[in-house]
């Protein structure tokens, strides 16, 4: 049964009372949502004057600048440990609390074998759910809802916990991480919360700033959408995103994240940025305005998202053009796209990549 938030407030509540120790996990490679919903459930858990640890194997090596300055104060302010500090200190009476996150394979495989030895397992998330998905009762999961951040936010009212500005701007980093900076999956309540999170001392300058990637990125970003096929397919037009002069670049998943919001203004069914995140492993960014079915498309990469943005992480990949011409397959199915061409006489497919339609880069600073 899906609960509602203030519902939820009620279990959540109850849950960590009867804890002895919390352990709070965000999705794997964290971003601004996922660092913001961890700390504000770190704020409830310090509410109820309980023992509690925020659980990532993230390395600061790999975080973007923006990220890396919220972590850097994360780490001041709260309890963060490894997954393998976890398991040292495990107890019966546990807690997990995953946020931002409901599936199994985007959280240490750690956490995932101790699953079965949590006392309780609440999950506080936007994303849709699958198979892989941890299964309790515990849980509010409204894909409806623009980002964890914004849930978190009205949990933290719901309470009465206060928000200082920092947290304020942890929070508002996080909703605009999810909606695009206000474009894309925002309804009245997230411009509600926005509106309490400026009251609270988050100004939008602040929050921009989080998002000025250093030049060297910036260029690193740019010239991975300045690779951009723009694939027609009968009524169709999808944009492909990858690094055709230097397939082998690693980029964090952020960048392909940006590069795929990138793409979106475009006229384009769904953008989807690819490129190599490490050794044999590729991710992929997808993002739509609603044209494309994607978050069905990156749950056959093992993957997942909402209707808006989804992701997938691919392993054992040796050659990038492999990526391609599956994402390629998929987007020649007409059943992928929320309008179908009126008719199917031929499977023709132009791709386009000239220099002519390749977008000017805007940096996220102005
Ligand atoms: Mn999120």
């Amino acid at each position: 049964m899906e609960k509602t938030l203030k519902e939820f407030k009620i279990t959540l509540e109850s849950r960590i009372q009867h804890a002895s120790r919390i352990f709070i996990v965000p999705h794997k490679n964290m971003d601004f949502d996922a660092i913001g919903a961890s700390v504000g459930m770190a704020e409830i858990c310090r509410f109820f004057k309980k023992e509690y640890a925020i659980v990532t194997d993230d390395s600061i090596m790999d975080m973007n600048k923006g990220v890396r300055n919220i972590y850097d104060t994360v780490l001041k302010r709260y309890s963060v440990i490894s997954s393998e500090e976890m398991t040292s200190y495990r107890t019966l009476e546990d807690l997990l609390i995953t946020v931002d996150v409901g599936k199994k394979n985007l959280i240490p495989s750690a956490i995932v074998h101790q699953l079965d030895s949590f006392s309780h397992i609440v999950i506080l998330d936007h994303h849709k759910e699958d198979e892989d998905s941890i299964v309790t009762g515990d849980k509010h999961v409204n894909t409806a809802t623009s980002s964890t951040c914004e849930m978190i936010t009205r949990l933290l009212k719901l309470f009465g916990i206060e928000i200082d500005s920092w947290l304020a701007k942890a929070f508002l980093a996080g909703i605009f991480v999810d909606t695009n900076k206000l474009k894309k999956n925002t309804d009245e309540k997230t411009l509600e919360v926005t509106a309490r999170l400026i009251r609270r001392g988050a100004t939008i300058q602040d929050v921009n700033d989080l998002f000025v990637e250093d030049f060297a990125n910036d260029r690193k970003i740019q010239h991975l959408i300045d690779g951009t096929e723009f694939i027609t397919h009968h009524i169709h037009s999808v944009a492909l995103i990858y690094n055709r002069q230097d397939p082998d670049t690693w980029y964090a998943q952020s960048d392909l994240a940006q590069a795929a919001d990138y793409l979106l203004p475009y006229k384009v069914d769904a953008s989807f940025a690819f490129g190599f995140t490490g050794v044999d492993t590729v991710g992929i960014s997808a993002r739509t305005s609603g044209g494309m079915r994607i978050e069905e498309m990156m749950h056959l990469f093992g993957g997942g998202g909402n209707e808006h943005s989804a992701a997938a992480y691919l392993s054992n990949v040796s050659d990038l053009k492999a990526v391609r011409e599956q994402l390629m397959k998929l987007i020649c199915r007409e059943d992928y796209y929320t309008v179908q061409s009126p008719t199917l006489t031929t499977d023709s497919v132009m791709v386009e990549s000239s220099s002519e339609n390749r977008p000017v880069v805007k940096k996220y600073s102005s």
